[in-house]
């Protein structure tokens, strides 16, 4: 399918929703503006100049069409049921999206507890409010196609079928972890699942990512490898959208044709760093037309909207017609880190963002098609609740790593560093490795 007929589905869908609104890529037209978009929807004041900055002017314009465009699925549904032609799943398909999006929630829920009860160490930062991106896209994949994602990585690992037991147990530093407990928080890799990271170096899946979808496209077209139509798809934040990493890769991507699609999840802050205040062009999505390939703004709070752009880039990327940029408009609903006090960010922004709850919108879109009713989806939230108390036991009667293990997978010469012979880490032990690895 050529970038004309994804842009023409892909508009089909956003005016269905969103009236006024224009695809970037229906008419080549220039960008919607933003008075006319979701897009832009922080309340967050601009700490300089908000009076006369043409940020902060755009902003406030796309504050009031965030309001309009929210609670997105009141637009879609007409007060009367809809007859069947008009749905946009089958009730499979929405017990399977509210399915792997509760689990993620809860999944991440769980891990706070257990973080704050000192069950987890180091740096662990949570994906709830941004499900719908996850589960819009991962869905869509099959096992052989390859996912990418950064330190915010459980959700992406879960939706691509790794486990939760296993994801929990990595957490824990586990031996029955997906990285034997080696890899923690910010590193879930599952070869079974091509799940290939959990990168906590922000930019650094992106290369790696595109040099995936260069093995497919290399399998495909120089081995002639039978079937090989597999699909990468990156994860990363708006405020990776300014790392060298990624204008590299968009070149690389498009110059090849690679299968892949640039999924940026922009939820307004890298840490606590507004998007509006850190890039001279917000609107992300904008990037993939300046390479040649296209770009496409979507609510990333509406699953429903997510699966239908993922399923345009990701039949585009498998027919070999080249990479997809996508940025979705999410929003995170805890802090940065769960070291983070989350003060920076306006308490009417959160407010905003916990309306357009992406779980809450699909349930309700569930109930009011007659997809399915109150009772089934509780029994959902009750499996999923028991699955997730499930991997917590298992994690914690799991055994540790052996002290063996602890210099697998280490390349450089760890002469100097170590655990010495009382037991203890030390990092100048002359004796410790005598040119050997082992512990
Ligand atoms: C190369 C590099 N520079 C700086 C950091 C520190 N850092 C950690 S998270 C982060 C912000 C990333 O924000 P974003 O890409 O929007 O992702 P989000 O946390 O919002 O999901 C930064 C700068 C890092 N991890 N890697
Ligand atoms: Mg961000």
């Amino acid at each position: 399918m050529s970038a004309a007929s994804l842009a023409s589905s892909i508009n089909a869908i956003r005016s269905a929703s969103f009236p006024n609104d224009r695809s970037p890529l229906a008419s080549n037209a220039p960008h919607p503006s933003s008075s006319s978009s979701a897009f832009l929807g922080s309340t967050a004041r601009l700490r300089f100049n908000p009076v006369s900055s043409p940020a902060a002017r755009l902003r406030s314009s796309a504050v009031a069409a965030v309001a309009a465009a929210s609670n997105v699925v009141k637009e879609k549904q007409p007060k009367s049921s809809p007859s069947a032609s008009n749905l946009l799943i089958t009730k499979e398909e929405g017990l399977e999206l509210y399915e792997d999006m509760v689990l993620g929630r809860v999944f991440e829920d769980m891990c706070a507890q257990m973080y704050y009860r000192g069950k987890m160490f180091g740096f662990v930062h949570l994906y709830n409010g941004q499900e719908a991106v996850s589960t819009g896209f991962i869905k869509f994949l099959k096992q052989e196609d390859s996912v990418v994602s950064t330190y915010r990585d459980h959700v992406h690992a879960l939706s691509k079928g790794v486990p939760a037991r296993q994801v929990m147990s990595e957490l824990f530093g586990k031996e029955t972890g997906c990285c034997r407990g080696q890899g923690g928080s910010m590193h879930m890799f599952s070869k079974e699942h091509n799940l290939i990271g959990g990168f906590a170096f922000i930019g650094e899946g992106i290369p790696i990512a595109t040099g995936a979808a260069f093995t497919s496209k290399y399998k495909r077209e120089v081995l002639k490898e039978e079937g090989c139509d597999h699909v990468t798809v990156a994860f990363f934040g708006d405020g990776t959208c300014n790392n060298g990493q990624f204008f590299e890769c968009l070149n690389m991507a498009q110059l090849w044709k690679l299968p892949i699609i640039f999924v940026v999840e922009n939820n307004l802050w890298a840490i606590g760093m507004s998007h509006l205040r850190a890039t001279s062009d917000p609107q992300i999505w904008k990037k993939g037309p300046a390479f040649g390939m296209p770009g496409v703004h979507v609510d990333g709070m509406d699953v429903l909207k997510v699966r239908e752009v993922a399923r345009e880039a990701i039949e585009r990327a498998r027919r070999g017609e080249g990479p997809t940029l996508v940025e979705c408009e999410t929003y995170r609903f805890r802090g940065h880190s769960l070291a983070d006090p989350d003060e920076l960010r306006e308490p009417a922004e959160k407010a905003k963002y916990a309306a357009r709850d992406p779980i809450t919108a699909l349930k309700k879109y569930i109930i009011e098609s007659n997809l399915a009713s109150e009772a089934e989806l509780k029994e959902i939230d009750k499996k999923i609740d028991e699955v997730v108390e499930d991997a917590v036991e298992f994690a914690d009667a799991s055994p540790q790593p052996p002290r063996s293990q602890l210099l697998d997978n280490v390349f450089a010469d760890p002469k100097g560093f170590g655990i010495g012979p009382d037991g203890r880490y030390r990092c100048e032990d002359p004796k410790f490795t005598e040119g050997t690895a082992k512990v």
